[in-house]
């Protein structure tokens, strides 16, 4: 359906999934996604153009559906007639007709089954199914339960995300019925994102325990890595301030994370794979081992 070699997304992570990290996951066989959340329709245009400068391979574009310039964003992407796009934090109702229309397959991020069901009606694609173990936005549903749940109530292809950073992961998808992955946080760890180093040493130093879901009383549930900032969010939600003193600390976090390694007051976000995360390493070497031990994993027999 996309031209891809192997069925690999990069979640297209806001500020982070810029050209560099977007075309070296389509160079290296996977599916590279722009993040434009926080971006106006002339950023987003210039990424396009940088990711073609470095690849002539399929990418794709996420569309963050709570950014006021999605509307302009999808006309955007209409010229450019990317790929594909997928979108997030929102129902993408509305959009659908356009982006069909040029072309350009869709894939929106589902969080529920019901969610899933009513994009398939629209005309999606594919979905992917996103587990809370995720970085960033999330639903409440685990991956494990989520993904085989989406698979018997579509017929579209689905792609399982969140808590996938290795073939193990990789597998455990195929296991569920997924046809493919979307990997975020791995993808943070990698030599070629454009991110603060900062940020990626604590994605490195991070344990199976270190992530924490802040925003949830506010109806906007975001897992970050647990630092000063995080910590007091959720002291705030737990004494139950106004929440505009929660916006007022919280506003601008990812850039202040992804540009100024600001360990503080930054929103680290990263999913509850990050423990398993130990070295910073090229793409092509994340996706290539990635696939090497699902496919080992998958040709093993059961001995019982
Ligand atoms: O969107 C994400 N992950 C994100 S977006 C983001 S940017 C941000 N920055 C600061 C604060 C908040 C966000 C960071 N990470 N993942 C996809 C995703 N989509 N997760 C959950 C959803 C979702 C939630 C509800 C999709 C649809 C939905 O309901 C739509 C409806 O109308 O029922």
């Amino acid at each position: 359906m996309l031209g891809i070699r192997y069925p690999i997304f990069s979640g297209g992570m806001a500020h982070v999934a810029r050209a560099p990290l977007v075309a070296a996951v389509s160079e290296a066989g996977g599916l590279g996604i722009i993040g434009s959340g926080g971006m106006s329709p002339e950023d987003l245009e210039r990424e396009i153009a940088r990711v073609r400068e470095l690849t002539d391979k399929p990418f794709g574009v996420n569309l963050m559906l709570m950014d006021p310039n999605v509307p302009e964003q999808v006309e955007v992407v209409v010229r450019a007639r990317v790929a594909l796009v997928t979108t997030g934090a929102g129902s993408p109702s509305k959009y659908m007709d356009a982006l069909k229309s040029a072309g350009i397959k869709v894939f929106p991020v589902v969080p529920a089954v019901s969610l899933a069901v009513r994009v398939e009606k629209y005309g999606a694609d594919g979905v992917i199914a996103e587990g809370m173990e995720s970085g960033g936005h999330i639903g409440t549903i685990t991956t494990m339960a989520l993904v085989p749940q989406v698979v018997d109530a579509v017929s579209v292809p689905v792609m399982a995300a969140g808590g996938i950073a290795d073939g193990r992961g990789m597998a455990a998808a195929f296991a569920l019925g997924a046809e493919g992955v979307q990997v975020g946080t791995r993808f943070v760890a990698s030599e070629e994102a454009p991110v603060h180093p900062n940020y990626k040493q604590a994605i490195l130093k991070a344990r199976d325990r270190d992530t924490i879901v802040t925003g949830r009383t506010l109806g906007r549930p975001v897992r970050c890595l647990l630092n000063k900032l995080t910590k007091t969010l959720a002291r705030y939600e737990e004494e139950g301030r106004d929440p505009e003193e929660f916006e007022s600390l919280a506003v601008g976090g990812l850039r202040r994370a992804v540009y100024e390694g600001d360990l503080e007051t930054g929103s680290l976000m990263a999913g509850q794979i990050s423990g398993l995360i130990r070295e910073i390493k090229p793409v092509r070497e994340i996706i290539e081992e990635m696939v090497r031990e699902a496919r080992e994993i998958l040709s093993r027999g059961l001995d019982f």
